[in-house]
């Protein structure tokens, strides 16, 4: 399948994503969802990328799922958008790489769900977050209501699902929703120098610390601490990325990996 909506470029192992449908304030459609999966697994099975990217064209990094698409479906139609998009969102906290959303403006609805999918979140001081979905009568179906419990706490999340209050980038700051701001013009740099930062880092290190955390979050501390336990010894041993870390260390070195 061509893209039409996603253009990537691949610059020192990060991929930059850009979602690019801006008439339509890059909406959500299937052709959208169709894109990512074949993308995500591209770069999953790409050498090249250490780190990816999202972000949008324009005023929004995503205003949400495509109202226009979803307004005519019915309820079994429905169930299927929503897990089109709930596996779509969940593959990329599955890969390997870390993804890191950039985001640009507004990030509403199926965007803001989108934005939570990935691993953190960078946001212009222009960006605008919302779950706006109680607004058209609808409640979150790409693992918003989830996600948002998760990331924020049960009071901020209630707040914003049944207010539909979009927010501005101090107030997600202040939440925990986004990891840094900054001005627009210096998102994407910033942005950047954070992904070649962790691109710098023992890459076996990086896989394991997002998937520790990430599945150690659907488990008990103590079957997240023995599974803590297994990933740090599997870095130990002859020539293991561990070793090739400590042994730079000590003799007053760059690592490499
Ligand atoms: N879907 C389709 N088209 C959209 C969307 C959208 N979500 N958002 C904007 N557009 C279109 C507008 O219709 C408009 O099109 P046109 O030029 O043809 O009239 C164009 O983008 C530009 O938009 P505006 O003129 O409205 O631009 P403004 O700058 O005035 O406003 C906003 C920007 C505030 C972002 C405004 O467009 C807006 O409120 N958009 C809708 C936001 C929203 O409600 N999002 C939630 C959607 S529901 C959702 O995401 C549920 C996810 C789970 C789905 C589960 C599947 C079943």
């Amino acid at each position: 399948m061509e893209y039409e909506i996603l253009k990537t470029e691949v610059n020192d192992g990060i991929a930059v994503v850009t979602i690019s449908r801006p008439k339509a304030m890059n909406a959500l459609n299937t052709r959208f969802f169709n894109e990512m999966d074949q993308l995500v697994e591209e770069m999953a099975n790409n050498k090249d990328v250490k780190v990816m990217v999202i972000t949008g064209e324009g005023k929004a990094f995503v205003a949400g799922a495509d109202i226009a698409e979803m307004v005519n479906k019915d309820a079994e139609e429905g169930t299927a958008f929503s897990k089109l998009g709930q596996n779509t969102f969940s593959s990329l906290g599955k890969i390997n790489i870390p993804v890191i959303a950039a985001i640009n403006g507004f990030a509403l609805g199926g965007g803001l769900e989108l934005a939570m999918g990935c691993d953190f979140r960078i946001a212009s001081t222009k960006a605008k977050f919302g779950q706006p979905e109680v607004s058209l009568g609808l409640i979150p179906g790409y693992a918003g209501t989830q996600r948002l419990s998760r990331l924020v706490g049960m009071g901020d999340a209630l707040y914003l699902l049944m207010t539909a209050d979009m927010i501005g980038a101090a107030d997600a700051l202040r939440m925990g929703l986004v990891q840094k701001v900054f001005e627009p013009e210096e998102l994407m740099e910033e942005t950047l120098k954070i992904a070649k930062l962790i691109a710098s880092k023992g890459p076996l290190a990086i896989q394991k610390v997002k998937t520790t955390v990430r599945k150690g979050l659907e488990m008990s501390q103590t079957e997240g601490e023995k599974l803590e336990a297994q990933q740090f010894g599997n870095l130990f041993g002859e020539g293991s990325e561990g070793e090739k870390g400590m042994t730079a260390f000590l003799e007053k070195r760059k690592p490499e990996w």
